[in-house]
């Protein structure tokens, strides 16, 4: 697969941008193709072939796949959390329908791998919240994680029957600095960062001890390559994988450690149930015995790395 054409779907939006940057720092700028519904930040639409591609068309996909030779789909569309709540129907179509596509490309031999991510989301209430296992009970309580938990057993459908090379991970809330995530609940997470340094202070949506796990952007993408290069077991798994976990206090407290007047202030909504019903942490020992995953970012590192990029 040295040589292989990589299509990411949904490459403007916030792993979608640094997947994207990353494959072509790996390989060459001309073979990764990036495509999303909406054009990206300058840094991606100048550093390779950008195609507008809504992921819900099965036939502009096919037509992007072919044009380039594609062999590889990271498909990283996908309407997230809080959004979905608002938008069900849609929520539903876009994260289902796109997946199906691109299952069906792989299975009539069109590509040869996709990646397709999952989330914590699968979890819900009655999965035990701390160091949540692989295998649990698995039921979600908001429209996101619904259509994720179906797209793991689609994907699984898809391995089994067809032998469908997919793979995925259940990613936490993941922190970045280069493109701002949109319409998730751990979105506070990013959003602290930006509202410290450009005001000061912060009304947080979560309350101040809902522990969830969280992961810096460079070890999602770690994870993504990884994963995506690795000889795995026969069977298809979502991997959990985990990083770091903390509470809206303890970011807080690692930010006053470089603005010691940054204020932050809870006002918990409708977000904070999603939350609760999503695991504190998660046991990832899984990914590390079958594709030796691990971690770099702590909160500490974490929080030095958004500031200095968030001050430039
Ligand atoms: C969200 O908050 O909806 C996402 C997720 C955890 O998958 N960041």
């Amino acid at each position: 697969m040295k040589n292989s054409i990589k299509l990411i779907i949904g490459a403007a939006g916030q792993i979608g941008t640094e997947l994207t940057l990353k494959l072509r720092e790996m390989h060459t700028n001309s073979s990764v193709i990036a495509s999303d519904i909406r054009e990206g930040n300058d840094e991606l639409m100048h550093s390779g072939t950008f195609e507008v591609l809504d992921a819900t068309d099965k036939i502009a996909i096919q037509a992007v796949v072919e044009k380039h030779h594609i062999s590889e789909v990271y498909l990283m569309a996908a309407m997230l959390s809080v959004t979905a709540e608002k938008h069900p129907k849609k929520a539903w179509d876009l994260n289902m329908n796109s997946l199906l596509h691109v299952l069906e490309l792989a299975k009539e031999g069109v590509i040869k791998k996709v990646f397709w991510p999952s989330s914590i989301a699968v979890f819900g209430n009655s999965s035990p919240p701390i160091y949540t296992p692989q295998k649990t009970i698995l039921e979600p309580t908001t429209v996101y994680g619904i259509s994720k938990l179906a797209g793991e057993n689609w994907c699984a459908y898809y391995k089994d029957k067809y032998n469908v090379d997919v793979r995925s991970v259940r990613y936490p809330g993941i922190i970045s600095w280069k493109t701002k995530p949109g319409g998730g609940t751990t979105d506070y997470a990013v959003e602290i960062y930006h509202k410290a340094l450009a005001d000061g202070s912060y009304e947080c949506f979560l309350a101040e001890n809902t522990r969830l796990p969280m992961m810096y952007m460079d070890d999602a993408i770690k994870a993504t390559v990884n994963l995506v290069n690795a000889d795995l077991p026969k069977t298809f798994t979502s991997y959990n994988i985990a990083a770091i976990d903390f509470t809206p206090s303890e970011i807080a407290k690692s930010i006053l450690k470089y603005i010691p007047a940054f204020k932050i202030k809870y006002s918990p909504d409708f977000r904070q149930k999603i939350a609760e019903s999503w695991p504190e942490s998660i046991d990832d020992s899984q990914a590390k015995r079958d594709w030796s995953w691990q971690h770099t970012f702590s909160l500490e590192r974490m929080t030095e790395v958004m500031l200095e990029n968030l001050k430039k």
